[in-house]
């Protein structure tokens, strides 16, 4: 026989043992990232790079969010110069198409910032929604999640408690509808302008400028952010969320190490 000798039962109990060992392990994180598209990939990346404990909760069975396809499902992504020097860094070919803008292949690029992510240390569960956070005092402490399945079934027949991790520090990450603050906006504890119409001159450097702590313990990266604070979208364009999720990383650390954002 090519293969060892193991029976379904082996199967079984490394997959069940390996989770569960893994999700014990994560029940409390340094970081907890809502959102595995590239704002959210970005930061897991540097952050686990600097040794941080970083898990991703990604509500979909695959990572990458919208990095997949471009713009009109056509699998080209654009980026504006700076930041093709990120392509670089990650080791991702691409060409310039005109000045400034670069061109690259979205399921190249995609899968090699999750590559580069789950290279550095950052874990992740996949399948698993956010539908509220852990508040203490006044300072957001984690998240509440469940399966994704759960919440597509009708209401009347799933009873499905939800369970919580603790993080020092939450990112989210979860593009235009920013999930994580909206649990907040629930309880009236913050306010969104919902994101503005088309204007990608204007929108990338307003999504980095205003990346960071935008709640005590919540940090806003990628989409997120201009869904919080009214900036104008900036379509198939992707260098501000790769840049965005460098500098919720850097916000992290800042708050990890005490020093006030
Ligand atoms: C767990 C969740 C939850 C939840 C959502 O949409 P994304 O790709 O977000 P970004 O910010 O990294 O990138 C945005 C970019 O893809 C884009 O759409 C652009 C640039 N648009 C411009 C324009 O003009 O429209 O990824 C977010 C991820 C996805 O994978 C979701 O499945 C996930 O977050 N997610 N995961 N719990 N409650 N909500």
């Amino acid at each position: 026989m090519l293969f060892d000798r193991v029976e379904e039962k082996h199967v079984t109990r490394a997959i069940v043992e390996e989770f569960s060992r893994m999700l014990a392990e994560h029940a409390e994180s340094d970081v907890i990232i809502v959102g595995g598209g590239p704002a959210g990939l970005s930061a897991g990346k540097e952050l686990a790079q600097r040794g941080v404990k970083v898990l991703i909760v990604e509500r979909n069975n695959y990572l990458g969010g919208g990095f997949w396809i471009g713009g009109y499902l056509m699998n080209k992504i654009t980026v504006r110069a700076p930041a093709h020097r990120v392509l670089d860094e990650l080791g991702i070919p691409y060409t310039e198409h005109s000045p400034g803008l670069f061109v690259t292949d979205g399921p190249h690029a995609c899968s090699k910032l999750i590559a580069s992510a789950c290279d550095a240390g950052v874990r992740i569960l996949n399948m698993t929604k956010v539908e509220d956070v852990v508040i203490r005092g006044e300072r957001v402490a984690g998240v509440v999640i469940n399966w994704t399945p759960v919440s597509a079934m009708p209401r009347e027949i799933t009873c499905v408690d939800p369970v919580s991790l603790q993080a020092k520090v939450v990112i989210d990450a979860t593009g235009h509808d920013a999930e994580v603050v909206s649990a907040l906006v629930r309880r009236g504890l913050m306010e969104v302008r919902g994101y503005s119409a088309m204007w990608v001159e204007r929108s990338e450097d307003a999504v980095v400028e205003h990346t960071g702590e935008a709640y005590p313990g919540l940090i806003v990266a990628g989409m997120a952010v201009s869904t919080v604070y009214g900036l104008p979208r900036m379509g198939p364009t992707f260098g501000a969320m790769l840049l965005s999720g460098k500098r919720a990383a850097e916000a992290a650390l800042r708050l990890l190490e005490g020093r006030e954002e």
